[in-house]
């Protein structure tokens, strides 16, 4: 079964997809069995490997925010491309896992196109779910405006998503290098910090690396992705995943990938912008790689 890039995939797609994927590719393909989601969906991701010891490793998710469709497919390009290309697998062991956030993207699918956040109830408050990306523990901060779309949870990783995916980059911090997420929209990359405009002791290191992968996304789109502190070039967070797997210290190199599509279709864009922006982004994300990987 090929990834679809002419229509959307919902969850249960995306995982059988994942487990065919494995199946078929034992020598390249190991399950990531992350555990389970509040409403017991399996968080299932893939690694990719040349099956070599010592090797250090990269982390891409897409999806922590329900409603940002146009992620998972690329999740599920870097997938193809890596299995299709030896060199990339000798590079690094990459790590992909293509919805991070099951219940919401499911929630999306069948009750409400632009639901953000997880689906954990909060007691007290009729309001649903938190946002995964402002529930890591890195500088979290409470609040108990259960409403918000930026509620950022009871405490951190109170929800099973948050903590399994950073449960796992703090559990492999010796291998990682790259830590990405991928969101819409934007056309942003954006590195760390989200909680201070202070520039972030590799800033300059972490700014290289974007630009260069900046480049090879207009060197095929014409669009230019801007690279940006988080805190200064969009706004202020605390809790993000990138900053949690950076001021953790799993990785030297952080970033959110806010993917093309502005305007009303950001949310929503139609099933054939899928393939226009996979393809101007993986030139992007192999580019960030192969530079991370290198200094
Ligand atoms: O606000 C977010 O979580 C991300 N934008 S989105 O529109 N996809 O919701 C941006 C997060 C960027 N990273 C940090 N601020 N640390
Ligand atoms: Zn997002």
């Amino acid at each position: 079964r090929v990834a679809a890039y002419d229509r959307f995939m919902e969850f249960e797609e995306i995982n059988a997809h994942v487990l065919e994927t494995v199946a078929a590719n034992p020598d390249i393909a190991s399950l990531v069995d992350l555990g389970l989601s509040t409403e017991g969906r399996e968080l299932l991701g893939i690694k990719l490997s040349n099956g070599a010891a010592g090797q250090k490793s990269v982390w891409f998710d897409c999806a922590i925010h329900a409603r940002e469709w146009i992620a998972p497919p690329v999740c599920l390009r870097i997938i193809d491309e890596v299995l299709a290309d030896p060199a990339l697998r000798d590079l690094a062991d990459w790590y992909i896992l293509p919805v991070a956030n099951p219940d919401g993207y499911s929630f999306s699918w069948t009750d409400d196109r632009f639901w953000r956040k997880t689906r954990r109830p909060n007691p007290g408050s009729n309001c649903i779910g938190t946002d995964p990306n402002r529930n890591f523990d890195f500088l979290w901060e409470a609040n108990d405006v259960f409403c918000s779309e930026t509620y950022p949870g009871s405490s951190a990783f109170s929800e099973p998503e948050c903590a399994a995916i950073g449960n796992f980059i703090t559990a492999n911090a010796d291998s990682l290098i790259l830590y990405v997420a991928v969101h819409s929209y934007g056309e942003l990359i954006l590195y760390p910090y989200g909680h201070t405009v202070e520039p972030a002791p590799n800033a300059a290191d972490l700014a290289a690396a974007g630009t260069v992968s900046a480049d090879a996304i207009a060197a095929v789109a014409g669009t230019r992705y801007s690279v940006e502190n988080s805190a200064a070039g969009l706004y202020f967070t605390n809790g993000a995943s990138d900053d949690f797997a950076y001021g953790s210290g799993a990785v030297l190199y952080s970033y959110t990938y806010e993917l093309s599509g502005g305007g009303l279709i950001g949310f929503n864009p139609p099933p054939s912008l899928i393939q226009p922006v996979v393809d101007e982004v993986w030139p992007g994300l192999k580019a960030l790689v192969e530079y991370t990987l290198a200094n």
